[in-house]
């Protein structure tokens, strides 16, 4: 990390530092990438996680982590500022100095709705530029000539309100570029390239953000809200959390493999696309995360893969595909009777996110 990366506190207003972009761009891991580089330097760090529903594996992965994370739900950011705002008020007891803050992935018009409010409140809090992750594999995919109109809708919104855009996932796209579509940004707006995995490029990236000139919110979106909600409105958004006591003792990997092949299988089966597909298993001996960003793709894991056999687990699935939600509930639910074992406490919600609301709209010029 640069000498000049921030030490600890106490500083003097928290930093609040909104990292968007299209589902699977790799917030959450770029946000605890981060998180990590800086607590290692003793600088305090929270996380703020959002979703359209409750039990997200995003905070499970947090927590598991060893984060401070909450947790606004029910809503994008915008549609629940004033419970982002709580959330931030409430975090202030933990002194932390920078706060990470994800918006869901199909949102859109943050500057004006959550950035603008946000840097109202300039006396208690520092706003960092606005940073807009893309993959490179999906902006491929939604810029070919084929591409899904919804989702190219709000993958390109998103690009053009970014004060920074961050071409993520470079240790398996390392020449970006070469892959055809992927775009630089909007005229104007700094591109970088990093790897949450690898660490690449994510100290610079803090630096610029935390310590850069750059102004926070520069760009107001021209959205149409009717198309807006229409291209949200197409994606199919399931969140299931149970708890599970397998027949016979199983690790978190035999937990999630198997349910991952056979969700994959069925999805592809009815001719449903993931978008991005996230398991999580927790029991006593440890967790593990797996998820997809497409269908047939091999799952990439974290955390504990030799944890031991444990009777008891929890577990949570967060799925993003585009489709009838209640055919994809049908393809899930169906899934769960294949568990050897029993299922319980099962919260399942499976809709097609509402239009947006957003309480605030600060548009500037
Ligand atoms: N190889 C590689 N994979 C990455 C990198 N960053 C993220 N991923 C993977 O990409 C997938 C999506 O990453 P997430 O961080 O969950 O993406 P997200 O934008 O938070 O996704 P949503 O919250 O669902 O919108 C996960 O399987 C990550 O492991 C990276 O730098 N390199
Ligand atoms: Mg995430």
């Amino acid at each position: 990390m640069s000498d000049e990366t921030p030490q600890p506190g106490p500083w003097p207003r928290p930093c609040i530092v909104v990292v968007g972009g299209f589902l699977a761009s790799g917030k959450t891991t770029l946000i605890l990438a981060a998180a990590r580089l800086l607590q290692q330097r003793g600088v305090r760090c929270a996380v703020i996680l959002n979703d359209q529903s409750n039990g997200l594996v995003d905070s499970r992965l947090a927590t598991a982590e060893g984060f401070l994370a909450r947790e606004v739900t029910g809503g994008c950011f915008c549609c629940r500022f004033s419970e982002l705002m709580s959330s931030i008020e409430h975090l202030q007891t933990f002194r932390p100095e920078v706060i990470f803050a994800e918006p869901v992935g199909s949102c859109t018009d943050i500057s004006a709705t959550v950035l603008g409010p946000l840097l109202e409140c300039f006396d208690r809090y520092r706003v960092a530029p606005f940073t807009v992750l893309v993959d490179p594999a999906r902006a491929a995919a939604l810029q070919a000539a084929d591409a899904d109109a919804d989702m190219a809708f709000l993958f390109e919104k998103q690009l053009h309100e970014a004060d920074l855009v961050c071409i993520t996932k470079a240790d398996i796209y390392p020449d970006a570029a070469a892959i055809p579509g992927v775009v630089a940004g909007t005229p104007g707006v700094s591109t970088r390239r990093l790897s949450a995995r690898t660490g690449q490029g994510v100290q610079q990236w803090l630096d610029e953000i935390l310590l850069g000139s750059q102004q926070a919110g520069r760009t107001t979106l021209e959205i149409d809200y009717a198309r807006y909600a229409q291209a949200e409105a197409a994606l199919a958004w399931l969140n299931l959390s149970c708890d599970l006591v397998p027949a016979v003792p199983l690790s978190p990997a035999l937990i999630i493999g198997p349910l991952m092949d056979r969700l994959d299988t069925a999805l592809t089966a009815a001719a449903i696309p993931i978008v991005h597909l996230k398991v999580f298993d927790r029991c006593a001996s440890g967790w593990l995360k797996a998820a997809v960003c497409a269908n047939g793709e091999e799952p990439r894991v974290e955390g504990d893969l030799d944890a031991s056999p444990a009777g008891r687990h929890e577990l949570v699935v967060n799925l993003r595909a585009k489709g009838d939600p209640e055919l994809v509930r049908r393809s899930v639910e169906e899934q769960l009777t294949h568990i050897e074992g029993k299922v319980l406490d099962v919260h399942l919600e499976c809709f097609s996110p509402a239009p947006p609301k957003p309480e605030r709209r600060v548009a500037r010029s």
